[in-house]
């Protein structure tokens, strides 16, 4: 079951979000990654085990909390394994969803070494022994891929279809369906070092025991691709914004892949 704390409104200025109950525990997410005192381990690398996220028909959807990005057909299972994912076990990419803010010098919740990104993406994974998310929410069967966006003058042509269909859902309330293919530049990623912790959701609860896994190799966003995101507006005409402020540590140890 899920570690359970009293939970308190936690006020960020950073964060609308917090301004709802969240966990208070030990093991809270996001962190600043202490890159120098990361153990080493001998991890294999996180693959994709088929093609179902990019050959299928997926929905971009504008939440007004984040832009997120699901399946249509719920019957379709694209399966993850690898990194520091429970050996011997498969797990399901239940969504993609991006966390960022209102200017290029934030709007990740991981921070590396102390430094910023502009955008960092979630894809939110549950294991095959879990019926669905909130059913391995419960068994802390829930891992997060995360992804670093870090800026540059020119636009990334790899994530042109990513942002022309972000562009068509900038309204509040708002679906668009389209095709996977947006998603393939994920595949140069998904192989890369990382870092990896146990954490917590970084919103709605912040529920406890999630594997996290950050990558090392950053994603280059062009600054017009940037303000595609900034520009989704959220309930009432607000400017998005939608990161929450780092955690302590604690007792926790972060542990990176041998590459
Ligand atoms: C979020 O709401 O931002 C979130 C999830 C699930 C996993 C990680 C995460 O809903 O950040
Ligand atoms: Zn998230």
């Amino acid at each position: 079951s899920i570690t359970e704390h009293s939970p308190t409104a936690e006020h960020s200025p950073t964060k609308k979000h917090e301004l709802t109950f969240c966990d208070t525990g030990t093991l809270q997410s996001p962190i600043d990654i202490n890159v120098a005192t990361c153990k080493t381990k001998d991890f294999p690398p996180v693959t994709f085990l088929d093609d179902i996220l990019f050959n299928s028909e997926i929905q971009y959807e504008n939440n007004c909390e984040t832009v997120k990005i699901t399946l249509i057909d719920k019957t379709l299972k694209p399966k993850v394994q690898g990194g520091a994912l429970a050996p011997g076990s498969t797990y399901i990419v239940d969504n993609i969803h991006f966390h960022w803010g209102t200017k290029n010098t934030e709007g990740c919740e991981h921070t590396i070494a102390g430094k910023k990104f502009p955008m960092e993406a979630h894809m939110v994974l549950y294991k095959n022994t879990s019926k669905d998310f909130e059913d391995a929410l419960h068994k802390k069967e829930v891992a997060v891929l995360g992804f670093m966006f870090i800026l540059q003058a020119h636009p990334n042509e790899a994530l042109h279809a990513m942002v022309a269909n972000v562009t068509e859902i900038l309204q509040p309330h708002t679906t668009f369906k389209t095709s996977g293919k947006s998603l393939v530049f994920l595949k140069d990623y998904i192989g890369s070092g990382f870092y990896t912790y146990t954490g917590s959701l970084t919103t709605h609860g912040c529920a406890e025991g999630v594997l996290w896994t950050i990558f090392k190799k950053d994603i280059p966003i062009g600054k017009t691709q940037l303000i595609i995101f900034h520009d989704v507006i959220g309930e009432d005409a607000e400017e998005l914004q939608n990161w929450r402020a780092i955690k302590p540590y604690n007792n926790r140890e972060v542990y990176q892949s041998t590459f």
